[in-house]
């Protein structure tokens, strides 16, 4: 039986996640490289999952699977040269075979948009081949000099969703982010992971992008994770690797791409978001085990308890349920709440004597703790029904508290109060200068996450609130990851 401390989800949040991602054994960073870690098996089911429902929401938009090498040599890496201005500190390089010197270093991938150019170069030749519409699930590595986290901060991103694609036109580049944009939000709804959509400043966007738009969601600690973000990349690269397109018109022009990527840090956000005191919660479509059978075998009527919870548990598993009967006898019944609880598996199904005499089974809900009984004729029907409720009620919860945590501040003081406690988020005028932006991350000691395109504030009226000029947008600012 593993110990458990249990920490607490509220008041020592940092603490809490290794302590649940370890002891639920969802990823282990024992691993002796810095910012690297290891999926064991709980973890890797949650995590094939998630990649399931991301892989369908692409798949369900006329996105091809692809798969690009990992090793991309130096001279591609540096065509663009906005991009690997910004990529130079964090390349790894790979810069021996066996004892002897390579002749071209070659880069671990730290995404790939230079390696999917050169072959969108020669995949590319006629306005009839666009758009082109491809992603791949794979590791990429970045010497992050920020302070590692488990999941959040990986030096071998090793769940990196990346979707590329060229079209002919800006317009249509725009409308696949926007389609981006969609396809995210849905899959961070399936998740009830709630987020805030904020179009990058200028001195934060994507290296080679014309913009960027990023999803962030806020961790219980007050600080906000990034965990998407899609990119409009104009020309930018196109040029630099001279892929163009034969127009109906017979002349050539450059192609317009945009990429879009994820990574594990959602899973982490999955786990902090809905996590309490007692472990995980997780929501049940995408929870490796939805169901846990718990016999309470009385003396005297334990074959009976034995037979009937092997009979719910065939009939769970005929209706399609992942279903686990935890038939172990060396541990006490309170032990296995214990142990399934810290899992997050969302539904706990008991029987015992009385539930015999009853004919019914005791349910729990993981979100809340509710138990009840139900007919063992209507168990079926509950089921199904009280993982669409636990589905909405984490939607609910986690959206609410975001709500709660997102405000309008007009004074520099009180954004800083804000953001420097850890609050939340604070909204802020502004008049769209640069400076006046680096300024309120300055005196806030916070990030600027950028102009919210998912929330109209009416801004008339308003001052910067930094310089008191008239304010164009409203801008987010808060600590972040
Ligand atoms: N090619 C584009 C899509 C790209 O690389 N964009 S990105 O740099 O913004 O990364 C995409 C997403 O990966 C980020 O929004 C973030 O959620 C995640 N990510 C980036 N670096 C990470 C790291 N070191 N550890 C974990 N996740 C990371
Ligand atoms: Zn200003």
């Amino acid at each position: 039986m593993v110990e458990i401390s249990r920490t607490k989800w509220s008041t020592d949040f940092s603490k809490w996640f290794r302590d649940v991602i370890s002891q639920a054994e969802v990823y282990d960073y024992r691993y002796p490289v810095k910012g690297v870690g290891v999926w064991p098996p709980y973890g890797m089911k949650i995590r094939n999952n998630v990649i399931t429902l991301m892989k369908r929401l692409l798949d369900e938009s006329g996105h091809e699977e692809v798969l690009f090498p990992m090793l991309i040599p130096e001279d591609l890496l540096r065509k663009e040269a906005e991009h690997i201005a910004k990529f130079e500190e964090e390349v790894f390089w790979v810069t021996h075979g066996g004892k002897r010197p390579l002749e071209r270093r070659l880069a671990l991938r730290p995404t790939s948009e230079t390696a999917i150019m050169a072959m969108f170069k020669l995949w590319i030749k006629d306005h009839t081949d666009l758009p082109l519409k491809v992603y791949q699930i794979v590791n990429v590595f970045r010497y992050e000099t920020k302070a590692t986290h488990p999941m959040i901060r990986v030096r071998e991103v090793t769940t990196f969703k990346e979707a590329h694609t060229a079209h002919a036109t800006f317009e249509d580049a725009e409308r696949q982010v926007k389609e981006a944009v969609e396809i995210y939000k849905r899959f961070f709804d399936e998740l009830c992971i709630p987020y805030m959509i904020s179009l990058r400043p200028e001195w934060d966007k994507f290296a080679g992008a014309v913009y960027s738009i990023a999803f962030d969601t806020l961790l219980p600690d007050g600080r906000a994770l990034q965990i998407g973000t899609v990119h409009h990349l104009g020309q930018n690269f196109a040029k630099a690797f001279e892929v163009t397109y034969l127009k109906p018109d017979g002349t050539h022009e450059y192609v317009y791409t945009t990429s879009y990527g994820i990574s594990e840090r959602v899973i982490a956000a999955l786990i902090a978001i809905h996590g309490d005191d007692h472990g995980l919660v997780l929501p049940p479509h995408v929870a490796p085990i939805q169901i846990v059978i718990v016999p309470i075998p009385y003396k005297g009527v334990e074959k009976e308890v034995y037979k009937t919870c092997e009979e719910v548990y065939k009939e769970l598993l005929k209706h399609g349920f992942r279903v686990v009967y935890d038939k172990r006898e060396d541990i006490t019944p309170g032990e296995k709440y214990y142990y399934w609880e810290l899992k997050g598996v969302p539904i706990r199904i008991e029987i015992g004597p009385r539930n015999l005499k009853e004919n019914t089974a005791t349910i729990s809900r993981r979100d809340t703790l509710d138990r009840k009984d139900i007919p063992l004729d209507r168990l079926i029907y509950e089921l199904k029904k009280l993982m669409d409720d636990i589905k909405q009620s984490l939607y609910d919860r986690a959206w609410k508290w975001l709500r709660s945590r997102v405000g309008i501040v007009e004074d520099i003081e009180q954004a800083k109060d804000i953001v420097t406690k850890r609050q939340g988020v604070a909204v802020v005028p502004w008049c769209g200068s640069e400076s006046c932006g680096l300024e309120i991350e300055e005196r806030t000691e916070g990030r600027v996450l950028g102009v919210p395109l998912d929330e109209k504030y009416d801004v008339k009226g308003r001052r910067c609130i930094i310089c008191g000029r008239e304010a164009k947008h409203m801008i987010r600012v808060c600590k972040t990851y």
